[in-house]
């Protein structure tokens, strides 16, 4: 795990990043600090248009209720062949086509479902010909998903979860095309007048459904300055004011890196104290919470002791769920910019480096997460935020299995 060194190699006040149980940093295979620096992608402010256009950006998706039918399957031909010299040659109409399926296909490029239209049409069989001709297979409409992609039924059942690259769901079949007349020539019946029709494809309503919302999940307390830091780090445009709420739902926001990999952050809101007893907008926010993959608690550094507020959420989350805030994380201090906050941050440190703190109880499991000190509001500390937060995901990815 080579992409742990460069902190070594540039910052002096580097300590160990441990990531979960596994420490990264007697990682003995990092000599050369060139080759340090190549390893870790690092991120790409996304460019933002002028004026209000980009606030219209496409939103995150990660649920969609889409009507799916297959292609209609082509008509067989009724025909005869009539030839100069010989008027009645027989029965010549040839079968219709197969209709396409609608397909979901599972890819690691896609990471959200706002491509997704709410209806979606594979296109028909073509109709048999004359000359014992058959009309052409329609192609089947592929619907490339994210990996983790849940398909459900109307009434909620799950019918498939696209876990792996490359797996595949048909969630509607084509229509098989029709039969010509040439089919049904037998010894019996020289002049078959019949032929089919293509049958209809299948039609149904399907839910889709990411079982991942995102890759890591803003949590703190309301003011906290999760919108802002949301809004700091990718082009989401959550509400940023001073009141409790003013978020109401979980905007998802695209972390860009060099190499195009793309890390999903959302803003969580609502989660006070005594979320996990439906305060608030309680356990429907939690579940948010549930689905994300990574923790940055992002906690303020302008009250009174920002230790108790860091404890707080952490008992909300595994009141809910226990072991919920052991989820690999980091640990943000927000506003570093206002008085004070310097010292606010150093005492968080120290604390969850295992020394001391406002609070007795010292939770062993945090005592190793980074800590950073941020300005969501003057973007003091951002680099080394989304540096960290691609070391996080490097080291998560590979078991990127959705809860
Ligand atoms: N001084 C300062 N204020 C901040 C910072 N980040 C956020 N704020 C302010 O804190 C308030 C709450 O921010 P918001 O992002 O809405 O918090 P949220 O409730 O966690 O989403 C707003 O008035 C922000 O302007 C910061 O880094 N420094
Ligand atoms: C397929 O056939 C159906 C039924 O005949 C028709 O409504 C639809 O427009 C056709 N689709 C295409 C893509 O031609
Ligand atoms: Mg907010």
């Amino acid at each position: 795990m080579i992409t742990y060194c460069i902190r070594k190699a540039l910052l002096s006040s580097w300590r160990a990043v441990c990531l979960g149980t596994e420490c990264a940093i007697q990682d003995k295979s990092c000599d050369s600090y060139q080759r340090c620096l190549s390893s870790v992608a690092k991120h790409v402010m996304p460019k933002k248009p002028k004026g209000v256009a980009y606030r219209k950006a496409r939103h995150f998706v990660d649920f969609i209720e889409v009507q799916v039918s297959g292609g209609k399957g082509g008509n067989g031909m009724l025909s005869f062949l009539s030839l100069p010299k010989r008027e009645w040659a027989g029965p010549d109409g040839g079968n219709g086509g197969n209709g396409g399926h609608v397909i979901f296909k599972a890819s690691h490029s896609t990471k959200s479902l706002s491509h997704l239209k709410p209806v979606e049409v594979a296109p028909n069989g073509t109709k048999g010909g004359t000359k014992q001709r058959d009309g052409k297979n329609a192609d089947h409409r592929f619907i490339e998903v994210p990996l983790g992609t849940l398909i459900k039924s109307e009434d909620g059942q799950v019918l498939s979860s696209l876990d792996n690259d490359g797996d595949v769901y048909v969630a509607a079949r084509g229509g098989a095309g029709g039969k010509g007349n040439y089919f049904f020539l037998t010894n019996e019946n020289r002049a078959p007048a019949v032929a089919e029709l293509g049958a209809t494809g299948q039609e149904r309503k399907l839910f889709v459904e990411l079982k991942t919302m995102a890759h890591a999940g803003l949590i703190g307390f309301p003011n906290a300055g999760k919108s802002s830091l949301l809004r700091a780090i990718s082009r989401a445009q959550p509400e940023v004011s001073a009141y409790p709420f003013t978020t109401l739902n979980p905007h998802v926001g695209m972390v860009l890196y060099e190499d195009h990999e793309q890390i999903a952050v959302a803003d969580i809101p609502g989660l006070i104290p005594g979320a996990h007893q439906n305060k608030g907008l309680g356990i429907s926010f939690l579940r948010h919470i549930e689905r994300c993959l990574c923790l940055i608690y992002v906690i303020d550094l302008s009250i009174e002791c920002p230790l108790e507020q860091l404890n707080h959420l952490k008992y909300e989350l595994d009141q809910y769920q226990p072991g919920l805030s052991l989820r690999p994380n980091l640990l943000i201090g927000n506003k570093i910019d206002l008085p004070g906050a310097e010292q606010k941050l150093e005492d968080l440190k120290r604390h969850v480096q295992g020394m001391d703190g406002c609070v007795e109880t010292r939770p062993r499991e945090i005592s190793q997460m980074p800590v950073l000190g941020v300005s969501a509001k003057h973007l003091i500390g951002i680099d080394e935020l989304l540096y960290q937060l691609r070391v996080m995901y490097d080291a998560y990815k590979k078991d990127e299995k959705p809860i």
